[in-house]
């Protein structure tokens, strides 16, 4: 089965003017795209191409042999998953049991936002910031281009593209002001709250 670009979770224009319909585009419809095209050549006809996206994923993580198909299918995953970390109705965590293990972990809300930004920040080069469950900890981790928590036995809650095609169009160089205007108005706290929930059961 060939893997196929899942839509937006919104419109196209409905997370500008922070995140805008011509980035979009060119992240979801291009960028995301030949990622999927790339994988789909990849495994054709190869035994990898009866599993799943994850299980491709952890399969091929680490193997020298597997880089390619490892890089095309963890962006793919990565991208599912961002897509899914982004609402044009973002601001404060839900009330419930994710706020409550983040304010546990972390002392408050605005200091794991401000750990949050300073891990994405950080990152240098291409890659992704996280907020993942490890084990019963809640963890911000960063990741390095294609590397994703899939392939490191963690639960992904949310991310962050840091990549400069997610924010070259409407931000230039200024990562920092991206990485804001998400934690100030798009993070799915609701989509990363129930993927804590899930994670507990
Ligand atoms: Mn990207």
């Amino acid at each position: 089965m060939a893997f196929e670009l899942p839509a937006l979770p919104f419109e196209k224009n409905a997370l500008e003017p922070f995140v805008s319909a011509r980035t979009l585009d060119l992240h979801h419809g291009r960028h995301h795209q030949t990622y999927i095209t790339n994988l789909n050549n990849l495994i054709a006809e190869t035994p990898l191409e009866n599993l799943t996206l994850t299980e491709i994923v952890r399969q091929t993580a680490g193997k020298p042999d597997m880089t390619a198909v490892f890089n095309n299918a963890a962006q793919d995953w990565n991208h599912r998953f961002y897509w899914k970390s982004l609402t044009p109705n973002g601001g404060s965590l839900p009330d419930g049991a994710f706020k409550d293990a983040v304010v546990e972990a972390f002392g408050s809300e605005d200091h794991f936002k401000t750990e949050l930004k300073v891990a994405a920040l950080s990152q240098f080069g291409s890659g992704w910031a996280w907020v993942v469950k490890d084990g019963d900890d809640i963890k911000i981790v960063k990741t390095s281009n294609a590397d994703t928590p899939v392939a490191h036995d963690q639960v992904p809650l949310l991310t962050i593209d840091v990549w400069e095609h997610a924010y070259y169009i409407d931000y230039q160089n200024k990562r920092a002001d991206y990485v804001s205007a998400l934690i100030d108005h798009l993070l799915n706290w609701q989509f990363a709250a129930g993927n804590f929930d899930a994670a507990a059961e």
